[in-house]
């Protein structure tokens, strides 16, 4: 039962208004750029034993049915599933109530520091679900194309024997829960060439649901990386999940519309920067065919945090609950976690090495990976298998007025050349995956801010990640401009935004949006005549 629609919502004890979930109470209107406590309130239908599953809220979301607290969520955007006891067949209360103040003690995941704009309301889909006396717990499908089958992992709350079904051809029945290789009838690889996807349904005889999955192999050796065996270069944006309007409620027809135009634009991945994505959105990235890197929240988190007990389990949890959440898409290729935090510093690596040996355990199928803003003097990077670099030479810095390649370059293959000479980290992929300059539309007097800058900023930083040989993708800063807390960040953030999107926030091109696919198609023809 999809729950989305129109509810009633009430702002810090103020009378009720109609408010549509999805919805971000802070994102216009009466209650624009507030902070306080939002209640959304509505009746649904339902009895016995039930699961509530959002899929993502916040800041710090809690869920009351018929005025009992069911759950708790104390992180934004992490997917929540709630088992509870509903009572008798009829009409409830349910009630979410989003605080969106902000927590600025050291466990918090959201700190008024962040670079982007925290919204308080449900974000995304709400579904009731009424849990049959045997129902499915797990069903994760590992791929292996190289054999033309899957591993299944398949949980349920009784052991009862289940009827597999792939494609409609309907397989050997398995016993009961446990993991299990199942043939795929007519195995086809998924690319983001060729994103051709298979469905698993499953039988266990009180419920029946359905899967899909993609047959694909992602591998970092020698320091490269490998798409079923073939050398991958990535190519992409960052994206933040956000609309002028809506805040993080974004209206589907908008997230389909960003896909579809970083697809065009030749793209082959997209960083969900800096928090899970949501569902709707690995399913598009699924069907169009790109590649995901999926991370938890986080964003220049100190020592203070990392070394917090608290924080540390608030993450831990997050990066279970995602990938539980987005296990099957084959979009998903990297786990990120901790955005540009202390990795400098040596007591990061308790939290870091905890986090990856998690991603690696719940999913040895996936690369693991974050994004540093400490370069050469990260101490972190032995513990992921792809070394990323967020670094924004001739943006931050510096006193000049124009676009200087030099600085661009000697950033660049200063990184690499690092990465090479460290025998921990020689044998990685490096990809850069941020970097960038703000551009304000219509300043074309080529200086920093104009949108000349940026394209000349963009370009050169494509044509030298691409065409290095020790390099394996490079990720733009960012796709569009996105809403930050100006009260911060006011000086350096003209309009509230940060400004260094591809597109600005109406998704309205910059030069630097135009030189795609252009560049894209001009490199890899320059590549293949090498
Ligand atoms: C960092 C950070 C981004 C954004 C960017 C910028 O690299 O990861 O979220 O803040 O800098 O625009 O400065």
């Amino acid at each position: 039962m999809l729950l989305n629609g129109t509810w009633n919502f009430s702002f810090n004890g103020e009378p009720e208004i109609p408010m549509e979930v999805p919805g971000c109470f802070d994102a216009s209107g009466k209650y624009r750029f507030m902070r306080g406590t939002g209640i959304f309130r509505t009746t649904v239908q339902g009895g016995g034993l039930m699961e509530l599953s959002c899929d993502g809220a916040g800041l710090r979301t809690s869920f009351f049915w018929d005025g009992k607290l069911i759950g708790t969520e104390v992180t934004a955007f992490a997917p929540v599933k709630l088992v509870f006891e509903a009572g008798n067949e009829g009409a409830h209360e349910l009630k979410v109530v989003c605080d969106n103040t902000i927590d600025e003690s050291c466990h918090s995941e959201f700190r008024r520091f962040y670079d982007f704009y925290g919204f308080g309301g449900i974000y995304r889909d709400i579904f009731l679900r009424k849990l049959p006396a045997v129902h499915f717990r797990k069903a994760e499908i590992l791929p292996d194309p190289d054999r033309g089958q899957i591993l299944l992992r398949l949980e349920l709350s009784s052991d009862v024997p289940v009827v597999p079904e792939i494609d409609g051809t309907v397989l050997e029945k398995l016993p009961c829960g446990g993991v299990y290789c199942l043939p795929v009838p007519d195995p086809q690889l998924w690319s983001p060439e060729s994103p051709v996807m298979h469905t698993l349904s499953l039988d266990c005889g009180f419920e029946k649901i359905k899967r899909r999955f993609g047959l694909r192999k992602i591998e970092a050796a020698d320091g490269k990386l490998f798409l079923n065996g073939k050398r991958l270069k990535l190519v992409g944006v960052n994206r933040h999940d956000v609309w002028p309007e809506t805040g993080s409620a974004i209206p589907y027809e908008q997230l389909k519309k960003d896909l579809e135009m970083i697809k065009k634009a030749g793209f082959n991945m997209i960083r969900g920067s800096h928090y899970p994505q949501s569902q709707k959105m690995l399913n598009l990235a699924d069907e169009l065919g790109i590649l995901v890197w999926d991370e938890i929240l986080g964003w220049e988190n100190p020592v203070e945090s990392l070394t917090d007990p608290e924080f540390r389990r608030r993450e831990l949890s997050a990066l279970e609950r995602m990938i539980h959440a987005s296990f099957n898409h084959p979009s998903i290729i990297f786990w990120g976690f901790l955005n540009e935090a202390a990795t400098d510093q040596e007591p990061a690596r308790e939290i870091f090495g905890s986090l990856a040996a998690l991603a690696r355990k719940l999913d040895p199928s996936r690369l693991v990976t974050y994004a540093t803003m400490h370069g050469k003097n990260d101490r972190c990077l032995d513990l992921v298998d792809v070394v990323s670099f967020n670094t924004y030479p001739g943006w931050y810095g510096g006193t000049h007025t124009f676009f200087r390649e030099d600085l661009v370059r000697t950033e660049l293959e200063g990184l690499f050349a690092h990465v090479r000479s460290v025998p921990e980290l020689s044998g990685k992929p490096v990809i850069i995956s941020e970097i960038g300059a703000a551009a304000m539309i219509g300043d074309h007097s080529g200086r920093r801010w104009s949108e000349e800058y940026q394209k000349q900023m963009v370009e050169c930083a494509v044509r030298l990640a691409l065409t290095h040989p020790d390099c394996s993708g490079i990720l733009i800063w960012q796709f569009c401009n996105t809403p930050v807390d100006d009260n911060l960040r006011i000086m350096t953030r003209p309009r509230g935004y940060n400004n260094k999107g591809l597109v600005d926030e109406y998704r309205r091109p910059k030069q630097a949006w135009n030189l795609f696919p252009g560049l894209l198609e001009e490199l890899s023809v320059s590549a293949a005549e090498k």
